[in-house]
């Protein structure tokens, strides 16, 4: 496994969509294990292909807690089939987005459809923080960062400290 470079806002690349893969073959087997090494190590508890510069459609999650066993899920081609009326809000964090925290509003629940490690279809009823995360890195999916869903001046904000950020350590 790899460890891979994790892409910071504001990248082009991270505005971009991806694409649905044809099946989880060796090669996207190979990327699915290189990301979960990369967002544990970050550490995160998610992570889409985007955020390492991939534009394919394969994420990563696993929201155990540390010292608990992991529960690593690696999930290709999501599609969502139902949302919850009922929204949660959620205090948000990404690793694109370094240092920054917002609640964002999505709803609490939903049923995703994907393709697993083993390229099976499966489906997956989730709530609370995982059906949080899972939207979240769906978004990425779609070229959408957390920081998309608040208003322009809060983002503009966000992404003015990152651009100086970045000026400063060069990254
Ligand atoms: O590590 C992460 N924590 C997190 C917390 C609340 C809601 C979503 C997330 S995902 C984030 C890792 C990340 O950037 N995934 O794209
Ligand atoms: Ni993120």
């Amino acid at each position: 496994m790899a460890r891979l470079p994790i892409l910071t806002a504001p990248d082009p690349r991270l505005k971009m969509k991806a694409h649905r893969v044809e099946k989880v073959d060796d090669e996207i087997k190979r990327l699915m294990e290189d990301m979960l090494e990369t967002m544990y190590a970050a550490p995160g508890i998610g992570l889409a292909a985007p955020q390492v510069g991939v534009l394919k459609s394969v994420i990563t999650v696993d929201i155990s807690r540390e010292g608990d066993p992991r529960q690593p899920l690696m999930i290709a081609n999501p599609e969502i089939l139902w949302v919850s009326d009922e929204d949660a809000t959620f205090e948000e964090g990404c690793l694109s987005v370094p240092e920054h925290y917002a609640e964002v509003v999505r709803p609490k629940a939903v049923r995703v459809r994907y393709l697993d490690h083993e390229n099976e279809i499966r489906e997956m009823d989730a709530d609370g923080m995982l059906a949080t995360v899972i939207q979240h890195e769906m978004d990425h999916l779609d070229g959408v960062l957390f920081i998309d869903r608040l208003s322009s001046l809060r983002r503009n904000m966000i992404l003015r400290k990152l651009v100086k950020a970045k000026k400063v350590v060069g990254a």
